[in-house]
Parts: structure tokens; sequence; C-alpha cells
């Protein structure tokens, strides 16, 4: 049999508005191949984004799936599941995990019977020549994995193809930058099984581990836009259980993605936007156009920019964004301006000193004139300051006039 591998599809997923149909148009792909291809569908958890999808989202994977059923109210009432052409068996993932009681999203699925869901338990399917053993374990809290799964004691069939699907963290799988945690090793899964699936790490990866390959299919889109995600074309696997090859199929029509990193220090703002713009006239053209819903959809090329850039003296802090050619291409832009902070200190410390030199300076003026005029020294200087400084000029006059006219009356 060729089982297809679907992982992390996460529905309901956008980094903004404009890429919001990208999950649905990459699953739909996924889908329509292992359609064709595969004699079983896995999705090992995280089909949608949300544990709490909005109407729009449901909307939307209902109509994928309702594709597959076609002419499902023509099929007189049955007790057979009314399964795709090709079953889906899915486990919900960290991201549809709400504990015991609550109805998922997967939950929702599976009532519609566009999908079949393991909890914690497994499915045979068998042709004319081979049977194949699916267990599965929903996404359960990383602090509580070992314990369910060493009770659950998930057992490989004799005669079959085993195949087990989590969707944890592993120790041997978290990287240094990570912020995952888990307290489950690779040791710690039966053994026995042909094939281990781990959904949950969206970069996809086949470890050749010790109790047999585990595989990390990744997810079907660009969830983070970050260096390592975008330089990999999404896709999915294809595992074939008579010579236990593993495939790795692309999307055939996804959208690019490019990255953009800008760490450079004493640059100026224009600098960095004339950058900018030349970077987006490069990948301008890259556009790939798919249908989706019967429509022609021209998906723009992304363009992240990661700037961290240190600007020339004098400039400040706020970019102008408007001077940045976006059409045709959407633009992301994670930003970190920053001016020289020494020379900004020496700036700022003169700055002050001018402001109090000056305020004094202009004391001293001030007093030495009404002297000069005869006045004696009834206008108090640091009333009329505050008064100034309250933004009065009205009330100031006023102040000093009072105490003028006071003054000619004493004479
Ligand atoms: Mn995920």
């Amino acid at each position: 049999m060729h089982i297809a591998i679907i992982s992390d599809t996460h529905f309901g997923h956008k980094e903004t508005q404009d890429l919001e149909s990208d999950c649905y148009i990459n699953f739909q792909q996924a889908l329509d191949y292992a359609e064709q291809n595969c004699d079983i569908i896995l999705m090992p958890g995280d089909l949608f984004d949300l544990e709490e999808p909005s109407q729009k989202t449901m909307h939307n994977v209902f109509q994928i799936f309702a594709k597959y059923i076609g002419n499902q109210k023509l099929i007189p009432k049955t007790k057979q599941k009314k399964h795709l052409l090709k079953p889906i068996i899915a486990i919900a993932g960290t991201h549809e995990y709400k504990g015991k009681g609550y109805t998922s999203p997967i939950d929702v699925l599976e009532k519609s019977e566009y999908i079949y869901q393991l909890k914690h338990n497994s499915i045979c399917f068998s042709n004319e020549s081979e049977t194949v053993n699916i267990c599965g374990m929903a996404g359960v809290p990383e602090k509580v994995a070992k314990e369910v799964i060493s009770k659950i004691d998930f057992q490989p069939k004799d005669n079959a193809i085993n195949i087990l699907m989590t969707h944890q963290s592993y120790d041997e799988l978290l990287a240094f930058d990570d912020e995952m945690v888990s307290n489950l090793s690779l040791e710690d899964l039966p053994k026995g099984f042909d094939l281990y699936i781990n959904g949950h790490i969206h970069k996809k990866h086949l470890i050749k581990s010790n109790i047999g390959p585990f595989l990390i299919p990744g997810s079907t889109i660009i969830t983070q836009i970050k260096k390592n995600e975008i330089l990999e074309p999404r896709g999915f696997y294809i595992f074939d259980t008579i010579t236990k090859e593993l495939i790795f199929k692309e999307i055939p029509l996804q959208r690019n993605y490019y990255y953009f990193e800008l760490n450079e220090t004493n640059i100026t703002k224009q600098d960095i936007i004339n950058k900018i713009n030349t970077k987006l006239n490069e990948i301008k053209g890259n556009i790939v156009t798919v249908n989706y819903n019967d429509k022609e959809l021209v998906l723009n090329p992304v363009l992240k920019v990661k700037i961290a850039a240190k600007l020339a003296l004098n400039e400040t802090t706020n970019l102008n964004e408007k001077n940045i050619d976006t059409k045709n291409v959407i633009l992301l832009l994670d930003k970190k301006l920053e001016i020289d902070e020494l020379k900004n200190k020496i700036e700022n410390l003169n700055f002050e000193q001018d402001k109090i030199n000056a305020l004094e300076k202009s004391k001293e003026i001030f007093i030495k004139n009404l002297q000069e005029a005869g006045f004696k020294n009834s206008i108090d200087i640091d009333t009329v300051i505050q008064l100034l400084k309250e933004n009065n000029p009205d009330t100031t006059s006023q102040y000093i006039i009072e105490k003028i006219k006071k003054e000619i009356q004493d004479l």
C-alpha cells in the first residue's frame, strides 16, 4: 500500500490577510495527490491552527473535504462509513487539545465522517495482500507524555505493517534555541513498529533511530517566517509499505518565499529603503498561479526582511515605509533600528547642558534689563518661567504688567 502523510496543515493560519488561503491551497494539492496515488492518508496532528477555529475556517475546510465526498447525497443511508475515496486517519495535535470533555475541531470533522480520529487507540486496514495497523496517540501536555504513552501500551500486530503516530516533543529533537519542552525520548516509544511518525515539528526530518525509522513530515505551510523554514519547500511524504521507502513530495504550486537580512551600522534610512526596493525588484516576477475554488489565484512572492541596523548620526528611527514599492509582492518587515547609543548619549548630554545654560542666561538678562529700567525685584523670575512653561503667554504678560503697574503706583 501507499500511505500519504500530511502533517501540521494549520487550517486558519495566516501571517497576514494576504496569506490566508495558503493553508488550504497547499492542503488541497497534497490531498489531490494522495487521493489519486495512495490508499490511506495519515494526518499526525495540528490540522487546525486554533482549538476554536472561526466559522470561515470551518467553511473552507469543509469545502475541501466535501469535494471528495462528491455524490454523498445520492448514497442511501447505510451503516458503512461514507469516508472519502481514501480514508483519512488523524490525531489531535497540541493546537487542538484542550483537555477531557472538550469538543475539538477534529471531533467535528470526525462527526461529519470526513476523517477517522485516533485518540489512544488503533485502526486496521487490509487489502488482498496486506494489513496496515495504525496506532495513534492524541497530543497531550509534554509533562505527562511519557506517562500516557506507557499507560496506553501500544502493541504492534503480527503479520501487519505497524505505524505509530504521535504529536509530541522529544528530547532528541530539541534544538538549542528551541522554546519547546519535552519529557519524552525516542527510547520511551514501544518497540516493533515499522514506522514512527511525529507531527508538531514543522521542519521535516527523517531519523534512523534504534527503534526504527522516525519521521517528522514537517508542516504543509510556513508558519514561522524564519530563515530555516523559508529555505525549504513545503510538502508531504509517501510511505511504500512493501519497499518501506519514504518519499518526500513537494507541493507543486506553492508561494515563493524569500528572506533578506540587513545588519549594518552607520546606514541611512534611505539606504535601507533602497536596499529593500532592490531586493523586491529581484523577486517581483516570481508569482505562482493556482486554481483554488474554481478561480485562478495569483500568489505573489513574500519577502521577509529582518533589519537590525544602527543608523547614521542625525537619523531618526521611523522608517518611511511609504517609499517601499510593495506592488505585486508581500513584504514582511521585522525591524530593529537603533541610533548609535554612545554618540547619542553625548549628543543628549550637550543638549541638556545647553538648555540649562540658555535658561540661566535668559534669567540673568531678564533681571538685568528690569534693574536697568529702574524696577525693583517684585517680579519673580521663577513664576514667569513657570507660567511660560505652562504655555500661557497671556497670563505671563498679565502677571508682569500687574507687577509693573503696582511698582509705578508705589513710586
Ligand atoms: Mn504544528
